[in-house]
């Protein structure tokens, strides 16, 4: 089989996010966030608890990153662990707690990428208008100074937000993430701006802090393309990609929308009925970190195809692996149909790897102010048997060469992709579907919380401590 080397250095990583992975949901003094009281509502299908139990556990889990080649590890803070109300007094124990994974994860020689925030709004804020309101913005500043005072001696690569569009696209168009509401386009890029406001005044803060790391953020940048190349199905895609992926690229790293990218959101906003209100000063914010920011987090799955839709906005979300039950369409952008040519994961996800190249070139064309990139998650959800203590997951193998194939590919054309951290590290809690989607390297039996490694894992490891991959034939 052929093989092709990675880059000195580069970090072969796992991922993780607190409220996923940690459980003890109520424990040693940790407040309540929005998902807490969403996941604790009659009828929810699954809960916060027990997750995969990495707040007890994390010291295996840990050993196990280094038992398998695995040198760096996707973490984020729990806010309500660190500030339970969400503003107010701080918890020591909270502290110290993140004190001590971080500690292990170091002495274990597996380099923690922290993300400030990975979803998890404390339940207050969220209760007070979530990111609409901009007193989140300066909780979050309160909150993010506490974590780099901190932890900001060892820790060396931070991430101010993970996936701001899934906040606002998740939680306000496609009713699947608290508060659950659905088709509020304009409120999904009032969020979206917020959030780059919060990101720029944390990245100013930080770099004004004279700490040894870096910092970055986490952006999904899904691919789109038309379905077929009309003019029609051209600017669906170009509708999409804006409000998903380059409005709030153009952000970070322009620190201004540019004209191209505000055109086709004003169209969005117009069509919508919505307008978008922002402040000069966050402009100043914006400009001043754009050139601060050390590296991008890019969150890869899928690539979505465009078909212009001139209707309402209907969407059918598939939480459980139904194969084909999924509908996206949005009032004044597209819809996201199936491409017969591509397949795709039990729920719905086209798995189009060449995509994960696209977008990284597109990157490389439109954002040549990048320094580093990471792929800070990319993997498959999968519903694992279990037999006799084993799990031959080959179908998440070859979804993983795949896209390291072309990310390599990227690499050798000049994008400067320096690690990859898998989604995830061990099974967790997936958000939308609960306990059976799983993703990790590691099966967890969520009855005894043991770990077993999977045979991605075993393979995963011979790559890791190969620096080689063997290419997809
Ligand atoms: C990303 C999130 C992760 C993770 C992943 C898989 O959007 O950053 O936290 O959940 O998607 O998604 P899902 O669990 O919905 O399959």
């Amino acid at each position: 089989m052929a093989t092709k080397n990675f880059p000195q250095g580069f970090i072969f990583g796992g991922a993780t996010a607190a409220y996923q992975v940690e459980g003890a949901t109520a424990e040693d003094g940790r407040g309540p966030c929005a998902w807490d009281e969403y996941l604790n509502r009659p009828g929810s299908r699954y809960h916060g608890d027990p997750a995969s139990d990495f707040y007890h556990q994390y010291k295996e889990d840990l050993r196990l990153c280094k038992a398998f080649g695995i040198n760096g590890i996707r973490i984020s803070i729990s806010w309500t662990r660190i500030i339970p109300d969400g503003v107010g007094p701080v918890n020591q124990k909270g502290i110290a707690y993140y004190d001590q994974l971080i500690d292990e994860c170091i002495a274990q020689g597996v380099e923690p990428f922290v993300t400030l925030h990975h979803f998890d709004t404390p339940l207050p804020l969220f209760k007070n208008g979530h990111w609409l309101n901009r007193a989140t913005i300066d909780a979050f500043l309160n909150f993010a100074q506490i974590c780099f005072e901190h932890y900001g001696d060892r820790v060396r690569k931070w991430a101010t937000f993970n996936e701001p569009w899934s906040i606002a696209q998740n939680g306000y168009i496609a009713g699947n993430f608290p508060p659950n509401e659905t088709f509020q386009i304009g409120k999904a890029i009032q969020i979206e701006h917020n959030l780059m406001v919060a990101h720029a005044k944390a990245v100013n803060m930080y770099k004004s802090m004279g700490l040894p790391g870096s910092i970055g953020i986490v952006h999904t940048l899904e691919g789109k393309e038309p379905i077929t190349p009309t003019p029609e199905n051209i600017h669906a895609r170009d509708l999409d990609d804006a409000i998903s992926n380059r409005f709030m690229m153009d952000a970070c790293y322009k620190g201004e929308y540019t004209p191209e990218v505000m055109a086709l959101i004003n169209e969005i906003l117009k069509k919508n009925g919505a307008k978008l209100e922002t402040e000069p000063e966050d402009f100043e914010a914006m400009k001043s970190a754009a050139k601060k920011m050390d590296f991008l987090g890019m969150n890869y799955y899928s690539s979505h195809f465009l078909q212009a839709y001139e209707g309402e906005s209907k969407v059918v979300n598939n939480s459980t692996g139904a194969k084909g039950t999924s509908v996206f369409c949005l009032q004044g952008i597209g819809a996201r149909v199936s491409n017969p040519e591509v397949p795709t994961t039990d729920w719905d996800w086209p798995i189009y790897p060449e995509g994960m190249y696209r977008q990284l070139k597109r990157i490389q064309k439109y954002y040549p102010e990048v320094k580093e990139i990471y792929i800070s998650e990319n993997g498959m959800g999968y519903k694992d048997d279990f037999v006799n203590g084993e799990i031959d997951d080959t179908p998440r193998i070859d979804y993983v060469r795949k896209h390291l194939a072309y990310l390599l590919k990227a690499v050798d054309e000049g994008v400067p992709v320096k690690g990859y951290y898998i989604w995830s590290l061990m099974d967790v809690l997936s958000w939308s579907n609960g306990y059976n989607k799983r993703y990790g390297l590691f099966y967890v039996d969520y009855e005894t919380q043991k770990r077993y490694p999977k045979k991605s894992a075993y393979w995963y490891r011979d790559m890791a401590e190969s620096g080689e991959l063997d290419l997809p034939e």
